[in-house]
């Protein structure tokens, strides 16, 4: 059996002959679904998510690029959406990149390059760039990888991160392992900096912290409920982790975020290079990963 591969005009989708399959939008190179052999979603997705090009997906896999959040203090950057225009774009599907004989994983590339923004973010970002996007998947994970390339003359700064939003049953019932002792910046608390004890991350409130795990990027971050581990989070070259719920109010507050107490069974936390800015000079690339193991 062969893994099948569909690629409509907005989506492509994958799956091994094991029943393991993922769902690409091709607006943000979203991943919209991951679903494991028996047919488990693994990602939340907001039953209000705009999958039409006309908002960021509310769910899934964004891709955060070249700026995390906002950052007015950054010239360069300055003028760009929130999470800078990755996520609102179209890329292109380059095609699935894996071994004919291997039945058991399908890797999926998408583009994107200064070529392919529409004037208004070319004039807000003027960098020349390029942007290769892989989505691996296997019978017990998922990696989505991104390379940057600086296809200009002028070296450019960027921040990146991969905005996973994991399904979960209960947020009450959530711990995050592998942050332990870890400095962070407290977003919900006037961005103080702060050092995570020796417990796990539990969540009892709005939560929404940018994390650079003391013990680097190849030590798991493990996503567990009720004392189980449920997903395990390696990285490469990504040296944080933003651990995000919106809790009550702010899911409240988000036009896209439906059903309203969805907040309950979502968590986010999310691969990135974000604490400071990187530099890539003419003709260099930048290469960033996470292998997402289900457990
Ligand atoms: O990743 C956490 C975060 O930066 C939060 O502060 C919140 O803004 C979230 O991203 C969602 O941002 P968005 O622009 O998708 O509404």
């Amino acid at each position: 059996a062969q893994v099948t591969i569909s690629h409509g005009n907005s989506r492509v989708s994958a799956s091994l002959p094991s029943g393991e399959s993922i769902e690409i939008l091709l607006y943000g190179a979203t991943v919209l679904s991951w679903k494991d052999a028996s047919g488990d979603e693994k990602l939340w997705l907001s039953e209000g998510a705009k999958l039409d090009g006309t908002k960021a997906v509310r769910g899934g896999i964004p891709l955060v690029f070249p700026v995390f959040g906002t950052a007015p203090d950054h010239e360069a950057t300055s003028k760009l959406p929130q999470h800078g225009f990755a996520r609102n774009s179209r890329w292109e599907f380059l095609g699935k990149s894996t071994s004919e004989s291997s039945s058991n994983s399908v890797k999926l590339d998408f583009g994107l390059s200064s070529e392919n923004l529409d004037e208004a973010a070319r004039q807000l970002w003027p960098y020349k760039f390029g942007l290769l996007y892989s989505v691996t998947l296997d019978r017990e994970s998922l990696k989505t990888a991104l390379v940057i390339t600086n296809e200009g003359d002028v070296p450019f700064e960027f921040q990146t991160l991969l905005h996973t939003y994991f399904r979960i049953k209960d947020i009450s019932s959530v711990q995050i392992a592998g942050l332990e002792d870890s400095p962070y910046v407290d977003k919900v608390d006037a961005a103080k900096a702060k050092t995570q004890s020796s417990d796990p991350v539990a969540f009892s409130g709005e939560t929404d912290r940018v994390y650079t795990p003391a013990k680097g990027p190849s030590h798991p971050v493990v996503i567990s409920e009720g004392g189980a581990a449920k997903f395990s989070i390696v990285r490469d070259n990504l040296d944080d982790v933003v651990v995000w719920n919106p809790w009550i109010d702010k899911a409240a507050g988000m036009g896209d975020f439906e059903p309203k107490d969805g907040w309950k069974n979502m968590v986010c936390a999310e691969a990135g290079a974000v604490s400071s800015w990187q530099k890539l000079e003419k003709g260099d690339a930048f290469e960033g990963a996470q292998t997402i193991y289900l457990k």
